[in-house]
């Protein structure tokens, strides 16, 4: 495996490369062109020079996330052939700087959701947390505007504001898209760029849907071992694959990650690895990495992933805010920087006690 942080660019990341470079055992970053909207086409000179940015500061870019996908290929409608001729485009000018991971979802309107982005912990940090109850109180237009105040003046990922001023629009788009059309949706878009995938050696890394159920009544539909499996067999190329976040699959706590770990070998190609507290269903905080301080085995989960032979990018996911720290909500330097060293202690102690 190769630790990695995520990093938004220095337009948009309170988080400096040169601080990301000083996290031991952090090698690479995932990062992204924050700044273009989903059905763009990603110009070839600014991902070559990204990439230089992220080599300048003794780094590597380990792969892309996200690149996000345009609402009218989620939906089917006869305009997706132009945004998947666009993403096309795009995988060309990220295999031809070398870059051979892309993560993305496939999540209706909006990408994860939390009811909290600030809930004060015991100890005095704040983490993001989730609860059914609040939610299905809401309508989407309080919890757009609370996400707005506390993510203390950040553009949050998949939260793009030209995005969200489209909310109402994006709902009656996906008015008759059930969960079925929404798997077939995926496919067709999955079928269509798996020549260019093969061609640059990219391998595609769906994230599941965060959390793993329907949130206001639109389709989820990588919410378990079940359906993953579903989709990775409708498109049996290795280049289709999963980013394997431990965090969104696992706010289900029926979701056993070590087992979807070895019943998804060779096509997890990207890891979120972090910690949940679950309250009661339907109800769950952001917790510190460690084991016993959430509801995941973090040592099962590091374990199965090592030996399954993983060996792609892994970041620490979601962080506290710490030692107060003013970031994007979950991703502070600070605990994530805790959160990787962490993962690296349980990897060396796996490594040097395993037969291998
Ligand atoms: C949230 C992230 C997601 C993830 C996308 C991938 O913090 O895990 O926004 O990046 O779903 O496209």
């Amino acid at each position: 495996m190769e630790m990695t942080l995520r990093w938004y660019g220095a337009k948009f990341d309170s988080v400096t490369l040169q601080q990301i470079r000083q996290v031991p055992m952090v090698k690479g970053v995932i990062t992204t062109l924050y700044d273009t909207t989903p059905g763009e086409v990603w110009p070839i000179e600014r991902v070559r020079a990204m990439k230089e940015e992220v080599k300048a500061a003794g780094l590597r870019l380990s792969g892309i996330e996200s690149v996000n996908i345009h609402d009218d290929i989620k939906v089917g409608v006869p305009s997706r052939d132009k945004y998947i001729e666009n993403y096309i485009a795009t995988l060309e000018a990220l295999g031809q700087n070398d870059i051979h991971m892309v993560c993305y979802n496939f999540m209706p309107v909006f990408d994860w959701t939390r009811s909290d982005l600030k809930k004060p912990l015991p100890d005095g940090s704040t983490a993001l947390s989730y609860d059914q109850e609040l939610i299905d109180k809401i309508d989407v237009d309080s919890m757009l505007s609370s996400m707005e105040q506390k993510s203390d003046g950040f553009v949050l990922p998949g939260w793009e504001p030209e995005r969200m001023a489209r909310v109402k629009e994006l709902f009656a788009m996906y008015r008759d898209v059930d969960e079925e059309k929404l798997f077939q949706n995926l496919v067709y878009f999955l079928k269509a760029i798996m020549p260019t995938c093969k061609k640059y050696g990219i391998c595609m890394a769906i994230h599941p849907d965060d959390p793993a159920w329907p949130v206001f009544n639109l389709p989820r539909i990588i919410t378990s071992k079940e359906k993953i499996q579903r989709m990775l067999d409708a498109v049996p190329d290795k280049e289709n694959g999963l980013t394997l976040c431990t965090g969104s699959l696992g706010s289900n706590p029926k979701n056993d990650i070590p087992d979807m770990i070895h019943a998804f070998r060779g096509r997890i190609h990207f890891a979120h690895v972090r910690n949940v507290h679950h309250i009661a269903p339907g109800k769950f905080d952001e917790a510190p990495h460690p084991t016993s301080l959430g509801s995941l085995d973090m040592y099962a989960i590091m374990k199965a992933l090592y030996d399954t032979g993983f060996d792609g990018p892994i970041r620490p996911d979601h962080g506290r805010m710490i030692w107060g720290e003013v970031a994007m909500p979950g991703y502070g330097l600070y605990d994530r920087a805790l959160g990787a060293t962490y993962l690296s202690g349980l990897w060396e102690a796996i490594d040097r006690s395993s037969a291998r």
